[in-house]
């Protein structure tokens, strides 16, 4: 049997690099322009940025269609000039006055409306930018006391948003990334399973897949290397936001592999079991920088995560497969577990 690898292009966010406020202190680093951000992308080995309508677009509101065409262009050869593509567009839907009580999913029908129109704008920046697709962190649908909307209500409110974006572009695909919480205290649609559900429900599923996000699963209580399985057997799963997560805390963003190293591990063996990124799909490493960290030192987190991504390809690649298979049927799944532990540390089997 041929076997299938995995064809790896990365990418990651502006977001990514940031200044390291959290809710409790202020910023710690200088801000870095999106071109430094882009040059050093390059220089890393990344091939692409993902994008929110507003990274692109800042004060997106305020814009008439034309300045932000003219801005989004902007960005566009800004990108060229540095020798990356867009992989995709996230309209930002939980900092307005107008999603305070969700997007898709709020109560006033005006705020609705406002994030149904926010989110078309976020599809032609897409198309400026040359992203196939565009990304759904429901941040804000849910709520924070169950009674104050009706659940079943809200699932179709988000289809129906989707359909919406369907019939405004015949190209885009809809990606949805799901979260159990973090900002609402319960969100809608909290995990993979959710996400691959409601995709099957709108007008063209084909075009809604999902975005699986380490931190997320593990904050679901879910293995994520389960979760990526179970949207690639969907052909559901069209990018990734690898990182790490230390159980049951705040969305943590950590180095990918940097808390548990197998978990990781497992993550790259599904994604290459399957070829992953044969159709275009993306890994994307959506991890943060400690707030501890300096100014010239503000991007390890990345080409950590990246280097680490890399070093489990090839312990993925490099398993003794002969003997896996062997210990499999002889059902000595201990023997297979230590095998497996003395490959990731590197020690003699
Ligand atoms: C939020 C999250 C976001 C999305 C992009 O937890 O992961 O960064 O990935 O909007
Ligand atoms: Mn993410």
């Amino acid at each position: 049997m041929t076997e299938v690898k995995g064809i790896y292009r990365f990418s990651f966010g502006p977001w990514n690099i940031d200044e390291g406020a959290d809710p409790f202190g202020p910023t710690v680093r200088k801000p870095v322009a999106l071109a430094r951000k882009m040059a050093a992308a390059k220089k890393m080995g990344f091939q692409g940025m993902q994008f929110h309508d507003d990274d692109a677009v800042p004060d997106l509101d305020g814009k008439t269609a034309a300045q932000i065409e003219k801005q989004a262009k902007q960005i566009k050869k800004m990108l060229s000039d540095h020798g990356l593509v867009a992989e995709f567009v996230a309209p930002r839907l939980w900092f307005s006055p107008k999603t305070i009580d969700g997007a898709y999913t709020s109560n006033d029908p005006k705020c609705r409306k406002y994030a149904i129109e926010r989110s078309k704008v976020c599809i032609d920046i897409a198309n400026v930018l040359g992203a196939k697709s565009i990304v759904l962190w429901l941040a804000r649908e849910g709520s924070y006391i169950r009674e104050s909307k009706n659940p079943r209500i809200e699932v179709l409110q988000i289809r129906d948003a989707i359909n919406a974006m369907l019939a405004y572009d015949p190209k885009t695909m809809i990606l949805i990334e799901p979260k159990p919480n973090e900002p609402v205290d319960s969100a809608i649609i909290p995990t993979i399973g959710h996400a691959v559900g409601l995709s099957y429900m709108t007008d063209e599923p084909d075009r809604v897949g999902v975005l699986c996000e380490t931190a997320h699963s593990i904050l679901a209580g879910l293995d994520p290397s389960d979760d990526m399985a179970y949207a690639l057997a969907h052909r559901k799963l069209r990018s990734v936001h690898l990182n790490d997560q230390g159980g049951l805390k705040f969305d943590q963003d950590k180095s990918f592999g940097s808390y548990n190293l197998r978990r990781a591990f497992n993550q790259v063996r599904v994604l290459e079991e399957y070829g992953y990124g044969r159709n275009g799909e993306w890994i994307g490493l959506d991890v943060k920088t400690m707030r501890t960290q300096k100014q010239d030192v503000n991007t390890k987190h990345l080409s950590n995560s990246l280097a680490t991504f890399k070093f489990l390809v090839q312990k993925v690649r490099t398993l003794n497969k002969k003997l896996e298979a062997q210990l499999i049927a002889a059902r000595d799944y201990e023997e297979l577990d230590r095998y497996l532990l003395c490959h990731l540390m590197g020690v003699k089997y």
